[in-house]
């Protein structure tokens, strides 16, 4: 990949990321992540489809609700709109290419800023989807997925798709149209929807039948809308429990799959699971991920951590080899995921002012995934730890155990079994030992 400069150079003085193994102490360089490196079959490139999340990282701008900006974007300058949505592209692509991501990620917001006018919206976002087709086709990075922002215009305050108000909900309907086109135009591989205001803040004012209903048409009208157009990617729910709504329906993996099995949405709906949104909802990364697994769902993922002692979503970039290790045990025996990648919905924290900064964040982040999976697969490949789980549920794979999982036991048959074979024997879980692996191979 080579580095896209526009007329300025926005992060100068670094260039383009390049791996140089375990062994170097160069901060700008990827110590694990060898993107041609192959893994169970599958170079690391190709298992991970890396991708820049537009919003975190040229949109924030380091403000929280207890003050202003720390960042200052060179890129905001400029008095037009679109004029500024074309500064900040040229800076992202820049970032992306020295970074050598291969994927980005966008809500119709983060590229360029709206207003109330339909129309106008939709005019300014096909401007930059022209210009980001230009930068697409001239460095090969990739749309790995948009989404439409139905949750920061005051509007949404109620919901979009779960809105009481029809009006709001046909507004949010107009800016995921907007938001769709733009995805089949730059040949984005999938399409996200995270419903952060589709929830509630109290049952006292809400028909909570009525309006999961709501959301389940509206995720059909969507769908048949990009499939007329020629969308052939994978549509993903993001599951978070809570922030900014009270209670959001998208609560977590298990209940994603119980609405879309409900509303029939399976065929063409996979889940985006986020590690941040998991340990909100009370789960492990890993429990998320093998629940997504088990229904064949596991669609993307979108990067980041949470912080042990605080309840809230803080987005940090991955660092945990413990944490992720587990999960891509999880992702390898899976076999990886379905059309999607892993967005880096992460943000450097407010007093990491340099422009520097961004880049040791995805470095981290890139090189503790690789880690992670490189080490998963050496205890996959090395250790007894697939086959102990194996061992396990042995008592399954033959005689009555067998016939149970084949549906041909009843109740009766089971009391016959126990009085004749006696007292089980007692068998450990080996918690401990299991540990202990996952220590050894990292
Ligand atoms: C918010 C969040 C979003 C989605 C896209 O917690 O994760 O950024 O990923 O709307
Ligand atoms: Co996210």
């Amino acid at each position: 990949m080579s580095v896209a400069l526009g007329d300025k150079e926005y992060f100068k003085g670094i260039s383009q990321v390049k791996y140089e193994g375990p062994e170097s102490d160069n901060p700008f360089a990827f110590r694990w992540y060898d993107e041609n490196r192959v893994v169970a079959g599958k170079s690391l490139k190709d298992h991970f489809k890396f991708s820049c999340a537009y919003w975190h990282s040229f949109n924030a701008d380091g403000s929280d609700p207890f003050g202003g900006p720390t960042f200052e974007f060179e890129w905001n300058s400029k008095q037009d709109a679109v004029e500024r949505a074309k500064d900040k592209m040229d800076a992202a692509f820049e970032f992306i290419t020295k970074m050598n991501l291969p994927y980005y990620c966008f809500h119709d917001v983060d590229v360029v800023d709206y207003t109330n006018d339909i129309a106008d919206n939709d005019r300014r976002l096909a401007t930059m989807v022209d210009y980001a087709k230009q930068k697409q086709q001239q460095t090969g990075v990739k749309l790995l997925w948009a989404t439409a922002n139905l949750f920061s215009h005051k509007r949404f305050m109620n919901g979009a798709s779960t809105n009481p108000d029809f009006l709001v909900l046909a507004h949010g309907a107009a800016q995921v149209k907007a938001a769709l086109d733009a995805t089949i135009a730059l040949d984005g591989e999938n399409y996200v929807f995270w419903g952060g205001r589709e929830g509630y803040m109290t049952l006292l004012n809400t028909n909570m039948k009525r309006e999961q209903e709501h959301l389940a048409r509206f995720l059909h009208a969507s769908k048949d809308y990009a499939r007329k157009n020629g969308f052939k990617g994978t549509f993903f729910i993001e599951p978070k429990p809570m922030e900014p709504t009270k209670h959001q329906y998208d609560y977590d993996c298990a209940t994603v799959i119980g609405f879309l099995r409900q509303y029939d949405l399976l065929n063409d709906f996979k889940i985006n699971i986020e590690v941040n949104h998991a340990t909100l909802a009370g789960h492990t990364f890993q429990h998320e991920l093998q629940v997504a697994a088990d229904a064949g769902v596991l669609g993307s993922l979108d990067a980041n951590r949470g912080d042990v002692q605080n309840g809230w979503d803080t987005d940090q970039f991955p660092n945990d080899l413990n944490e992720l290790t587990e999960a891509m045990l999880v992702f390898l025996e899976a076999g990886g995921l379905q059309g999607g990648g892993v967005n880096f919905d992460a943000k450097i924290r407010r007093n990491s002012t340099d422009p520097a900064d961004l880049f040791f964040a995805h470095i981290g982040g890139m090189d503790t995934f690789a880690r992670a999976l490189i080490t998963a697969d050496n205890i996959l490949q090395k250790s007894d730890y697939k086959k102990f789980r194996q061992e396990r549920y042995s008592s399954f794979d033959s005689g009555k155990g067998k016939q149970f999982e084949e549906g041909t036991v009843g109740l009766e048959d089971l009391r016959a079994y126990a009085i004749e074979s006696g007292e089980p024997e007692v068998r450990s879980g080996k918690q401990e030992y299991l540990e202990n692996i996952i220590n050894r191979f990292i």
